[in-house]
């Protein structure tokens, strides 16, 4: 077993060194109260009323899978929005790492409109990573030295809290294919890690909504059409 992360253009310097912070908890528990008011308010999905547990927490739904080709499978709020709260790092330098990989489905139909960066979020540095690809088993080797074979990846940092991931991510880089959002219905698997010691916390909110149908896109665009119409007349 290959405990080594091979330092990556994908993975800055302050994420592939290991870190001196000693493990720590802080924003936890702002993390787990808004996972699970988010777990409250999507537990009744769409699906003619039946309650079925969304988002991930991993206090209370265990660790996310390490190995990326058996992802865990999330279940999201269709529509609606769902929290996947965990944390990532290691132990001990050299130790092995607790890589964090899930797997979500967007049902035709609807589309996944944002990825938001939930408060609580504290990288053990100036930023954490998260990577995206198409597909529910994530095939990418967390050593390789490319982004080939993502959609996107983000190195994100406290400051981004609150913030939309999706547009910087879509971006290609090192190798990453790239993408517009929001993405289009299907299988979606992710990776989130940090190498440095310590305790990680991150908390991503998933938004998926209806893709509008094509009645209400003409309407729009024919509201455009006034629109651009009225502004050449002024
Ligand atoms: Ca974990």
């Amino acid at each position: 077993m290959r405990l080594r992360l091979a330092p990556t253009p994908m993975t800055p310097p302050l994420l592939a060194e290991p870190h001196a912070a000693p493990a720590r908890s802080r924003g936890l528990p702002w993390l787990h109260r808004c996972a699970l008011a988010s777990l409250a308010l999507a537990a009744t999905t769409a699906q003619a009323g039946i309650a079925v547990p969304v988002g991930w927490d991993e206090v209370t739904r265990g660790d996310l899978s390490n190995t990326g080709t058996a992802a865990t499978f999330v279940t999201l709020a269709v529509p609606g929005t769902s929290a996947v709260v965990g944390t990532t790092g290691r132990a001990v330098t050299g130790g092995p790492i607790d890589r964090d990989y899930f797997s979500i489905l967007v049902p035709t139909g609807f589309q996944l409109t944002a990825l938001t960066l939930l408060p609580g979020t504290q990288p053990l540095g100036d930023a954490g990573f998260i990577a995206m690809m198409s597909g529910s088993s994530f095939t990418v080797d967390p050593n390789s030295g490319s982004a080939a074979g993502l959609l996107g990846f983000s190195l994100y940092g406290v400051n981004d809290i609150g913030n939309d991931l999706l547009p910087t991510m879509g971006i290609p880089s090192l190798g990453s294919s790239g993408f517009d959002a929001p993405l289009p219905a299907g299988a979606y698997s992710f990776w989130v890690q940090e190498t440095g010691v310590g305790v990680a916390t991150y908390g991503f909110a998933f938004t998926v909504t209806a893709v509008p149908e094509p009645a209400t896109a003409l309407t729009l665009l024919a509201g455009l059409g006034l629109l651009a119409a009225a502004l050449r007349r002024r």
